[in-house]
């Protein structure tokens, strides 16, 4: 098992992939780019594809990871994170039991949890995740159930009540990136302000620097 603080520096830019904002670009490159860009961790997240389209689009992410020293996290699905050898899963609050997911993965496997409010927090803290996605902290159009913004001062709050690593998500960008760090999250997770971006390499850089010089300030 990864040490909090090691996970946590592995958090640092967390980037998700979604088709539907990528503009009919390839995953692969997008993916390949924001490495370049100085993302940490990938996490396959294509809910509108097969379990055997996520492992073939995941077999080209799992390699780019492994040749930059990314982490790689699955959504949701804990086989298809098997069959990638995944370093991990990420579950919400109506996705597979962590335990199952445990099971399935075993023991040195990574698996996130997401949380909105304290609620959300106390369980997963009971079910035993490693890292926490925390948000959304801007409202986003990106995830049609979100829920309510929670902005800093949410995610400062749930900091208070945690050491595990957390970064926060939802509508983050360049801009907002250093006021989530200072709240108290170790990374940020983003969709849009990369995968997005006409530029992936470039934005992927800008946000990098943003979390590094928050870090830094704190
Ligand atoms: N979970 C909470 S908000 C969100 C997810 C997956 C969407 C993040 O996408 P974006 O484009 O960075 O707002
Ligand atoms: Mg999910």
């Amino acid at each position: 098992m990864m040490a909090p603080a090691d996970l946590a520096r592995r958090l640092r830019l967390y980037v998700l992939t979604d088709r539907s904002v990528a503009r009919g670009r390839s995953l692969v490159d997008l993916v390949a780019a924001a490495l370049e860009g100085g993302a940490t961790a990938i996490q396959l997240r294509e809910k509108s594809l097969s379990a055997l389209d996520q492992i073939t689009l995941g077999r080209e992410l799992r390699r780019l990871t492994a040749e930059t020293g990314a982490l790689f996290i699955v959504n949701d699905r804990a086989d298809v994170a098997c069959a990638l050898e995944a370093d991990g899963v990420h579950l919400g609050q109506d996705d597979l039991p962590v335990a199952t997911a445990r099971k399935i993965l075993g023991p040195g496997a990574i698996i996130g949890g997401s949380a909105g409010n304290l609620d959300e927090l106390a369980r997963s803290l009971a079910a035993g995740v490693d890292y926490l996605g925390v948000g959304p902290m801007y409202a986003t159009g990106t995830k049609a159930d979100a829920g309510p913004p929670i902005g800093p001062a949410g995610l400062a709050r749930i900091r208070q009540e945690t050491e595990l690593p957390i970064v926060g998500i939802g509508a983050i960008d360049a801009d907002n990136a250093g006021a989530v760090i200072a709240a108290g999250a170790d990374g940020v997770a983003v969709i849009s302000a990369v995968i997005g971006a006409d530029d992936v390499k470039a934005a992927a850089r800008r946000l990098r620097q943003a979390v590094e010089a928050a870090l830094k300030a704190k």
